[in-house]
């Protein structure tokens, strides 16, 4: 049995790695026992969703999980049984060198980006030898569908999810002073890049037809906010209003608090990977911001997302649906009727969203994935 298992991660900006990376420890530990440390380049990072971390301490014991500060240089440890390279970080070559010279060889793994384009399948799980050195590396690419390496999921999430009732929202919406839901409102959460035309989206919900009660976690996007309804700064807790839009900025918050914050939501606003994919589990119906590579390397990206996504939607509601998610991403201009066809329709939305749930559940999840492999290989 491989028991110990490294995970590399550098933050290159944002939070999606190191969310990604966290998430997996923290399953590795809890759900299979497993001696996980996480080596992170950037411990604020981390402490950012995981306050217990201590951003000055090279070493702790968060959660079960050993977190590491990843310094350079980096100084020789004995390899673990399983490494797990994320995104393509690369290792410390010390580390590397030390890999090759152990007898029973460690299983090496890239945890790569996750994406629905149609190569996917037909990449993961290729293997790569090391030019030099006698060292397999395989590849493990996330996805939406069968031949992939599936999506982070912890064992009881549904189960959690599903038990969250009204009384736990209420508990959830009490820790940060979220008032109690007026009977019309519809609540909205917002994670996005800076870039998101924000101004024109505001200006559809001051005229919606009914309140909308927007929750912002504390950040840029937060402060811009702010500023667009009149204040000098954003300011945590309180309440700003105009037409019929209500803001409450929010602490950022501990990331498994952050799954509550998307099921006490009607609808969710995510970026990036790790928030998207909660927001499939959330089960609620979302919109994504991607996250913008150089060389527009996101457009088909998010092209092939949303053909998944609305495959089984009406024609014109995927339609009105991919319109949203592209200005939203900086292609074409909002389009209010756009907006107003998804709120009329929320309870359509929710039973798409629902289906494509059920579908994804049939997946393995991501870690029961890398253990399994990882078992085959001794
Ligand atoms: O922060 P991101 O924009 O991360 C991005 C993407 O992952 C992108 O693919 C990657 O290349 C780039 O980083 C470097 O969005 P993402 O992926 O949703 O990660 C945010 C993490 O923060 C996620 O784990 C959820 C967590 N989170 C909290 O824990 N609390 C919060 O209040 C919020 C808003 C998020």
């Amino acid at each position: 049995m491989r028991r110990r298992w490294d995970i590399f991660c550098t933050v290159v900006d944002n939070l999606g790695d190191i969310g990604v990376s966290w998430r997996l420890a923290r399953q590795l530990v809890f759900e299979y026992q497993l001696e996980v440390r996480l080596w992170v380049d950037d411990m604020a990072s981390l402490a950012r969703i995981a306050p217990e971390v201590i951003p000055g301490v090279l070493k702790q014991l968060v959660q079960g999980v050993e977190v590491c500060l990843w310094q350079q240089p980096f100084e020789y440890i004995a390899p673990a049984d399983v490494v797990i390279e994320t995104f393509a970080c690369d290792l410390p070559e010390v580390y590397v060198a030390a890999m090759a010279k152990q007898v029973h060889q460690p299983v090496w793994i890239n945890l790569e980006y996750l994406s629905a384009e149609d190569w996917v399948p037909e990449y993961h799980g290729l293997s790569s030898p090391h030019p030099r050195l006698s060292l397999v590396k395989t590849f493990f690419f996330p996805g939406f569908v069968q031949g992939t390496s599936g999506l982070l999921r912890e064992k009881h999430l549904l189960v959690l999810r599903n038990e969250f009732d009204v009384s736990a929202a209420q508990e959830f919406c009490h820790r940060y002073n979220i008032p109690e839901r007026q009977p019309d409102e519809f609540r909205i959460s917002l994670f996005c890049y800076d870039s998101a035309p924000l101004e024109n989206l505001v200006k559809l919900w001051i005229n919606a037809a009914k309140p909308i009660f927007l929750l912002v976690p504390q950040g840029t996007v937060a402060d811009k906010l702010s500023v667009l309804l009149g204040a000098q700064q954003s300011e945590i807790g309180k309440v700003l209003k105009s037409g019929q839009l209500s803001v409450q900025v929010i602490p950022f918050l501990e990331q498994t608090e952050y799954d509550r914050l998307l099921w006490v939501c009607d609808l969710n606003f995510v970026r990036g990977e790790d928030s998207l994919v909660r927001a499939q589990w959330a089960n609620r119906p979302f919109i994504w911001h991607i996250y913008p590579q150089q060389e527009v390397a996101h457009w088909p990206k998010l092209a092939a997302f949303l053909k998944l996504f609305t495959a089984d939607m009406p024609a014109k509601r995927a339609a009105e649906f991919c319109a949203l998610c592209y200005a939203w991403n900086g292609k074409g201009d909002l389009d209010t009727a756009a907006w107003s066809s998804m709120m009329n329709n929320s309870g359509a939305f929710q039973q798409h969203q629902n289906t494509w749930v059920k579908q994804l559940q049939c997946q393995t999840d991501l870690a029961s994935n890398l253990v399994r492999f990882t078992r085959n290989r001794i």
